[in-house]
């Protein structure tokens, strides 16, 4: 399999972040990028490319074009007002304030396109945010191209942004844009598997009304973890996109034997909605030494994860996501790809 990478991920650093009441250096760090790469190329998965350069035009058929176009002028907008750090929001429009009227300074434009206080920019943000979304389009053309699999090594991660909000270390949504690239480019319907511990809020909102796009998310339930406002088993889609959002909410604790059950029965609605396409939102954040997380998957359990994709017989992407226990990520991450190529 091949893996698609970029440097320019490793400019988003030493961003911080506030997290349980105290502001930290973000877990989302340059370095689970790099202990990924480093086990691809020990464990002879295939050969790392660089990424192709795409316009910004699929990511606003999942994005709002304002929102795409407001990324870019992030760090500047924050300079000119002379500041350093990390550009950070720290107002939203949540119920009873007008969300519908777009303000005009940084940081009020911070707080009108995010949810949350965890996508924070620094001078890099941006070059790494285009090459994470150009590392998951040109893995897509992979796949696309008559490839079995292809592993976008995408940093920094996508599943929490939505149409018009960042949030949760993520700004696109790159497993949604190469979702709709793969709809643009001959796919019918497409099916996109969110294996990391958090809910794909982001993922969720794009495709909720979409009867073209098969949403399945396996996480933390929201009554307790992070993202909170979203991912609970009711939610199932609406209008054409009805019964085409899937929730599997589990408890903290989860080991493998209830998450696979999750995760088989996924796999079943996968098959037979009958996508051409699989796009794995890859977390490896389920791991039972995860900093920030509460499931108790091991790393034997990550081949199993893969071979069970594999069994689908369908052409797959997979897209990185979460999972901060750098030391093993990479193994993690990689095992599950391994155990897609036995499969
Ligand atoms: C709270 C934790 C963000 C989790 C991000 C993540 N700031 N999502 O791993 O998959
Ligand atoms: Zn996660």
């Amino acid at each position: 399999m091949k893996t698609i990478f970029s440097p320019l991920h490793s400019g988003h650093s030493g961003q911080m972040e506030l997290i349980a009441g105290a502001i930290v250096p973000g877990f989302e760090k340059p370095s689970r990028a790099e202990f990924i790469r480093a086990r691809v190329e020990s464990e002879r998965l295939g050969p790392i490319l660089p990424p192709e350069e795409f316009d910004l035009s699929a990511a606003k058929r999942v994005h709002k074009a304002d929102y795409v176009d407001f990324l870019p002028t992030v760090w500047p907008e924050w300079e000119k007002s002379g500041r350093g750090g990390s550009a950070i929001g720290y107002t939203w429009p949540t119920r009873g304030l007008r969300g519908d009227v777009r303000p005009k300074t940084i940081d009020a434009l911070l707080g009108y396109y995010s949810f949350d206080a965890g996508a924070p920019f620094v001078k890099g943000t941006w070059d790494a945010i285009k090459s994470s979304h150009d590392v998951a389009l040109t893995a897509a053309g992979l796949v696309k191209g008559g490839e079995r699999a292809a592993f976008a090594l995408c940093r920094p991660p996508g599943h929490h942004a939505g149409a018009a909000f960042m949030g949760g270390y993520c700004f696109i949504n790159n497993a949604a844009v190469a979702a709709q690239w793969f709809r643009d480019n001959g796919a019918k319907k497409v099916a996109i598997l969110d294996v990391d511990y958090h809910h794909g809020n982001g993922t969720q909102e794009i495709f909720y009304t979409r009867p073209d796009v098969l949403v399945l998310n396996l996480h933390g339930d929201p009554m307790t973890e992070y993202p909170f406002f979203l991912g609970h088993a009711d939610e199932r889609g609406e209008g054409e996109g009805e019964g085409l959002n899937v929730n599997y909410p589990m408890p903290f604790g989860t080991a493998w034997a209830e998450w696979s059950a999750s995760l088989e029965d996924a796999c079943v609605k996968l098959a037979a909605y009958r996508p051409d396409i699989v796009v794995v939102s890859l977390g490896v954040d389920t791991f039972e030494k995860d900093p920030i997380s509460q499931f108790k998957l091991k790393t034997e359990d990550y081949p199993k994860i893969g071979r069970r994709i594999a069994k689908l017989g369908l052409p797959t992407l997979f897209v990185m996501e979460g999972g901060y226990a750098v030391e093993e990520i990479g193994v993690n991450a990689v095992g599950v790809l391994t155990g897609f190529e036995q499969g």
